[in-house]
């Protein structure tokens, strides 16, 4: 039978089909082969046995958090508790540039933010609407709505941003636990722990475990320049120029005018180990 993969807790691969659920093992064969299903992958399993057989060819992947079959990335973004990150948010858009994934910055706590914050908040974030990212507030549950129809969507972000909350706004019947509870048990700092596929208003959702960092594996330094879209706006001399070094850069120049955003090239050259 071919279902996809919703959640996998150690061993167990929760597999769906036709609206039943399956708790399958994976073939011993998939280690060796250096296979590793993740949730979002649609399979072949043996239903009277309940064992994977076969991963389906993978639109594409993410190594953190682990999915596949990706559209678009909710990027939670947490104005306060935890604090703006501009940082971790720069990580993420160049790993969902990379990966040709649409990302949705969606920023939460801002009833945390007095107005000062909150005005200071707003013109960074028009920074971001300029280059062409969609930025929207967990309280805008419309369009939220709107974006996940027909779409399989990753919810991302720093661990106690609001991920589950959000989830749990957009469809009331959820309860996914969220922060306050896990704190009550005492479980530590992330309260979701495991990948879980979820439909909701004719699409599909992923609530992921958040991080406290991210880390980049396998990128070309042309890959993380690249992903820097507002660079290609100030084309330098040398076109293989890497906006670190050389003296006569336009991208730098940009940054010296205010044409770009200082923390945005901060962490570009962050990214790229400099
Ligand atoms: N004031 C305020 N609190 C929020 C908002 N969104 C989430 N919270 C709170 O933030 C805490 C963490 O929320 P979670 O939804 O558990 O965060 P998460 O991103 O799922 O965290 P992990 O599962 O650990 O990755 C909870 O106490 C929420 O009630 C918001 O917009 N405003
Ligand atoms: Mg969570
Ligand atoms: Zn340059």
């Amino acid at each position: 039978m071919r279902g996809q993969i919703v959640k996998i807790v150690s061993n167990n691969y929760t597999v769906e089909a036709n609206h039943t659920s399956y708790v399958c093992k994976a073939r011993g064969r998939f280690r060796k082969e250096k296979k590793t299903p993740l949730v979002g992958d649609y399979v072949l399993f043996d239903e009277k046995n309940n064992y994977i057989l076969e991963i389906e060819k993978r639109k594409n992947a993410l190594v953190r958090p682990m999915v596949a079959n990706i559209d678009q990335a909710f990027l939670v973004t947490s104005l306060k508790e935890p604090d703006l990150s501009l940082n971790l948010l720069d990580k993420l858009l160049v790993v969902m540039e990379v990966n040709k994934i649409k990302p949705i910055i969606c920023l939460t706590k801002q009833d945390k933010c007095n107005k000062e914050e909150w005005e200071n908040d707003q013109k960074i974030m028009q920074y971001y609407k300029n280059l062409g990212y969609v930025v929207l507030l967990n309280t805008e549950l419309a369009q939220i709505k709107d974006f996940i129809r027909g779409k399989t969507s990753v919810f991302t972000g720093q661990t106690g941003a609001g991920k589950s909350t959000l989830l749990n706004h957009l469809d009331t019947t959820l309860h996914l636990q969220t922060g306050e509870i896990s704190m009550a048990l005492n479980r530590g700092r992330h309260t979701t722990r495991h990948v879980e596929l979820l439909e909701m208003y004719g699409g599909k959702v992923l609530d992921t475990p958040g991080f406290s960092s991210l880390e980049f594996k396998n990128m070309t330094q042309e890959e993380i320049m690249n992903a820097f879209v507002e660079f290609k706006r100030y084309p330098c001399i040398y076109k293989d120029c890497n906006h670190i070094d050389e003296k006569e850069c336009k991208v730098k120049e940009a940054v010296r005018k205010n044409q770009i955003l200082a923390s945005r090239y901060e962490n570009y050259k962050k990214i790229v180990g400099r």
